[in-house]
């Protein structure tokens, strides 16, 4: 049996399409997913979209349709978009659907019969952009604006249930400072969550959560099955997706245990935004219900576009349109490099068309497409597109063969630490040790003298060789244009584990390659 994979991202609010943001946690989960599988492990990747909640009532009473048919509207935009972006998940859970619903509704019953909530009355301010009770002194803090979109705070006070939160924050800073250190990455996002945590404690402001929303207020919720009046707050509904989605717990429907194997989760992959909900209460609540805590929570940063924040007024929304453009200019497989190439996971990102095309050029159409077209020709000239077979020992290979080692040695660490720029780096250290190379050694100069003709057919060996690797190795970040890249190396995808497929040494002389167009045509201004 092998180790299993399960990699999450949000599910997307249905109050409106989907954008960059959006695409980019999704892209990171299906790079690491793909490259999982190609490593060998049985993986699990899990996208959806969050449908209840006063956003998507209010959305749809603003388009004059009801929050059912506007999740069935911009859910298939979403569906359409990932597709699109070829990403290869697994499941798509939406929390409309019963399976979903029927497993929150036990999961409440479960707290309930472990007298982990209570009733009370809630007076105070409430976020209506984050569905989230802010305190007091954040509201004040902040004009009794959202911290986060900047509308104001609405005025709540109502009757509802209360999780015992307070309850398990010791236990939950202890897990997070002692038992699993990585639980929350990256450390900067660790750090931030622990003081809020120490704070919250110390003043006492950190108070239990509150479960539910009046059905007469908010009827677009799953009911609470202990009280008709009420709804399970969308977070606690959302959060639970993780969970629900692979059947679990069991409720004697078809789903029952279905991907059960796959819990705790390896990785929920998040934006920075909504880290506090995924950090502290997803884990409270697991730990009031005895279930395993996911093994990670990454937050990644937050993408602007242009040098300013997004805005559909300001005309610089990298919307879904504008995504296909880009697609439709560089080809998807671009488009998902960029986003991973351009900024460390964890930090602040900006999507400038500038950016783009200089990274395009530099990594793509002067790197590794450059270095597939050069190999492929000089094998075609001077062995008539056959991969030689290496026979000398040539000092300067070992440069070459130790980058594809880096690569091979290193990969998945870098994966299993979401370190994305490591791997992009060294797979382009090895693009220009390999370019380097053929610079140093000059083989149309080797093809002139016959004498060279073995050290020729080294050169040109170790070059498809590097560029193989490479190639299988920016397959989960570009699976479009490594296939074709392979192709042209006389290659087809193979099932084999990338962790062998990906050694020096393993490509077969004799093979036949095609040089074909450019993978990568150079980007005018
Ligand atoms: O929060 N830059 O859904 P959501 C980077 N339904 N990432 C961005 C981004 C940006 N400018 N804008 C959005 C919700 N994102 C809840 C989640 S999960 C149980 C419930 C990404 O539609 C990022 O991943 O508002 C962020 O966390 C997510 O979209 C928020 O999506």
């Amino acid at each position: 049996m092998s180790d299993t994979y399960y990699v999450t991202t949000p599910i997307y609010y249905v109050n409106d399409v989907p954008h960059i943001g959006h695409s980019y946690t999704t892209i990171a989960a299906d790079v690491l997913a793909r490259f999982f599988r190609a490593a060998g492990r049985d993986v699990h990747f899990l996208t959806g979209t969050d449908e209840h909640g006063i956003k998507i009532v209010k959305a749809a009473t603003e388009k004059g349709t009801t929050p059912q048919a506007l999740a069935d509207d911009v859910v298939t935009h979403f569906r359409r978009l990932w597709v699109d972006l070829n990403i290869s998940n697994d499941d798509f859970i939406r929390t409309t659907e019963p399976r979903h619903e029927n497993r929150v509704q036990t999961l409440i019953r479960e707290l309930v019969a472990r007298d982990e909530i209570y009733l009370a009355t809630y007076e105070g301010w409430y976020d209506e952009t984050q569905e989230e009770y802010v305190t007091e002194s954040t509201a004040r803090a902040n004009d009794y604006k959202s911290e986060i979109s900047g509308k104001p705070l609405v005025r709540y006070s109502e009757e509802n249930w209360f999780f015992r939160l307070k309850k398990w924050v010791p236990k939950l800073i202890e897990h997070i400072e002692k038992v699993n250190p990585k639980f929350v990455q990256p450390d900067a996002r660790r750090n931030e969550v622990l003081s809020k945590l120490r704070m919250g404690m110390e003043s006492g402001e950190l108070a239990d959560l509150c479960i539910s929303r009046n059905k007469e207020k908010l009827p677009w919720g799953v009911e609470m099955p202990n009280d008709p009046n009420h709804v399970v707050y969308v977070w606690i509904d959302a959060l639970s997706n993780y969970y629900s989605a692979l059947g679990l717990p069991a409720i004697g429907d078809e789903f029952d245990n279905r991907d059960a194997k796959y819990w705790p989760a390896d990785v929920h992959l998040i934006g920075k935004d909504i880290l506090w909900f995924h950090a502290v209460y997803w884990p409270c609540f697991l730990m009031a219900l005895d279930i395993p805590m996911p093994k990670c929570v990454f937050a990644h940063g937050w993408w602007t576009s242009e040098g300013q924040k997004m805005s559909k007024s300001l005309g610089n929304f990298v919307s879904r349109e504008k995504i296909a453009e880009y697609c439709e200019e560089y080809s998807r497989d671009v488009y998902r490099y960029y986003l991973l190439r351009a900024v460390t996971f964890g930090s602040d990102g900006d999507f400038a068309h500038d950016m783009v095309q200089q990274v395009y050029n530099s990594d793509l159409a002067n790197g590794v497409g450059n270095l597939l077209s050069r190999t492929l020709k000089m094998i075609s000239k001077y062995f008539d597109g056959e991969i030689p077979a290496p026979e000398e020992d040539v000092e300067d290979v070992r440069w070459v063969k130790t980058a594809a080692e880096a690569l091979h040695d290193n990969a998945v660490g870098w994966m299993d630490a979401f370190a994305f720029s490591k791997y992009l780096e060294a797979i382009n250290a090895l693009i220009g040790a390999t370019n380097k190379f053929i610079d140093d050694t000059e083989p149309f100069k080797l093809a002139k003298d016959e004498a060279q003709r073995s050290r020729l057919a080294t050169v040109l060996y170790t070059c498809a060789e590097a560029v193989r690797i490479v190639l299988l190795y920016l397959a989960p970040v570009m699976p479009d244009k490594t296939t074709a890249g392979l192709e042209r190396l006389g290659l087809t995808t193979t099932d084999e584990n990338l962790t062998d497929a990906g050694r020096w040494g393993g490509l077969q002389p004799g093979g036949k390659v095609t040089p074909g167009d450019p993978l990568f045509p150079r980007a005018q201004n």
